[in-house]
């Protein structure tokens, strides 16, 4: 390297760093630095150890502010038409969301609007969900499909969720899940619907490239386990991870099947038995909490938090934004209430968006402050990173960098 000449493209200075590595509380080092080249993170820790090769053709001072990864919200079905606030007030009145569901509304509903929308309408009515969510610092987003039912409309959401990001330089990952309720047309052939999902439509997602995984809601309104099962050998025979809707609204023995498919995750589980922890700690299958459903609800049996931590299940936290049981588009909300309602300390919280997130999705690259990882950085005006979960409405986003791009920096 001649003289004056630097190593790196970027290198950020004077700023606390919350790797959200294992060890430290959030991985901490107060006095850091970091350095970035080709979009990945070449050098990070103490100012004093910073090597010579780890200075950047462009030097950002954080003034002492917290960096963490930039966040992953790692379960979302931000894609969709129309709203269903008339049935948020259906649900206030005393109507059940299974009542709603078996009288044709519920996701039904959403997929009505769905289908008739087109993919430039969907994109224009689910941008504003997904910018903000990326305000506050989300660099990589899960997005399933699930409200069109049918080949075209599944392919439709899918394509819709992947331009949106590519539109506003967020990393999004789709999730396939055509196996979310029974489309009217197949009223009491489950059976068929699932032939269809097996023989077509994950045929098709997979040979045009826009599933990265399949998913499937394992409920009494949603398909059976022998029926999740099906799915998830033709998700296999396509080359793609599964990750699973899991005891949510019952114990269906989700937590176990989503196991014994070594399902990248199994999401929701206020349900879940003992040996439904046990059975994820073995397959290293993550949990993803979803305390926006529970609150939305007004569920009052909590997922196994505890049991959960005794075993060391990795715990992720994700917005799952929807119409019906999560109309959050705010991931610091999510950690809050994870906190509040589910019992995690923020910093477990905070693990769920960055590094569990990423595990919740097969991601290896991203989620922690460390070298080789994707340069996805968030500067927080903050004093401690506990701040992230605690205060709630509050965005204390000040800086930015995606895949070592500076989008914002004070
Ligand atoms: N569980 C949920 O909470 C969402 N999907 C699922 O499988 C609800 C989706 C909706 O009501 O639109
Ligand atoms: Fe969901």
């Amino acid at each position: 390297m001649k003289a004056g000449e630097s190593a790196c493209d970027l290198a950020i200075v004077n700023v606390a760093l919350a790797t959200m590595g294992e060890g430290a509380p959030y991985g901490a080092i107060r006095d850091g630095a970091l350095a970035v080249r080709d979009g990945r993170i070449v050098w990070a820790g103490a100012r004093t150890d910073r090597p010579a090769t780890a200075r950047g053709a462009l030097e950002l001072d954080g003034k002492g502010r917290w960096l963490t990864p930039g966040l992953i919200d790692c379960h979302t079905h931000l894609v969709y038409a129309g709203n269903r606030a008339r049935e948020f007030a259906q649900r206030l009145a005393g109507a059940t969301y299974e009542d709603i569901a078996r009288s044709g509304g519920g996701i039904l509903a959403t997929v009505r609007a769905t289908r008739e929308a087109s993919e430039r309408a969907l994109r224009k009515e689910s941008a504003p969900r997904l910018e903000r969510l990326a305000a506050e610092g989300v660099t990589t987003v899960e997005i399933k499909s699930g409200y069109g039912l049918d080949t075209s409309s599944e392919l439709k959401l899918l394509r819709a969720a992947r331009a949106l990001g590519a539109a506003q330089g967020v990393d999004v990952r789709t999730t396939l899940l055509a196996a979310h309720t029974l489309p009217p047309e197949y009223a009491g052939r489950a059976d068929d619907y699932v032939e269809l999902i097996c023989g077509e439509i994950i045929p098709a997602a997979a040979r045009e490239g826009l599933a990265d995984a399949v998913d499937a809601y394992c409920e009494r309104i949603g398909f059976s386990p022998a029926q999740v099962r099906r799915v998830f050998e033709a998700a296999r025979r396509h080359g793609r991870g599964v990750k699973l809707h899991a005891d949510q609204l019952s114990d269906m023995g989700g937590a176990a099947l989503a196991a014994e498919s070594r399902a990248l995750s199994a999401d929701h589980l206020e349900h879940t038995s003992e040996s439904g922890v046990a059975a994820l700690a073995r397959a290293g299958t993550a949990a993803v909490l979803l305390p926006g459903a529970y609150y939305f609800l007004h569920e009052r049996q909590a997922p196994p938090v505890a049991g959960l931590r005794a075993a060391g299940v990795p715990m992720a936290v994700a917005t799952d934004c929807n119409p019906g049981t999560s109309p959050v588009t705010s991931l610091l909300l999510a950690l809050n209430m994870a906190c509040v309602l589910f019992g995690l300390t923020p910093e477990e919280a905070l693990a769920g968006a960055t590094r569990h997130g990423a595990r919740a999705l097969g991601l290896a690259d991203r989620g922690r402050l460390a070298p080789g990882m994707r340069a996805d950085l968030v500067l927080w005006d903050v004093d401690d990173p506990v701040e992230l979960a605690y205060a709630v409405g509050a965005n204390p986003l000040v800086g930015l960098v995606r895949q070592g791009t500076v989008a914002r920096w004070p």
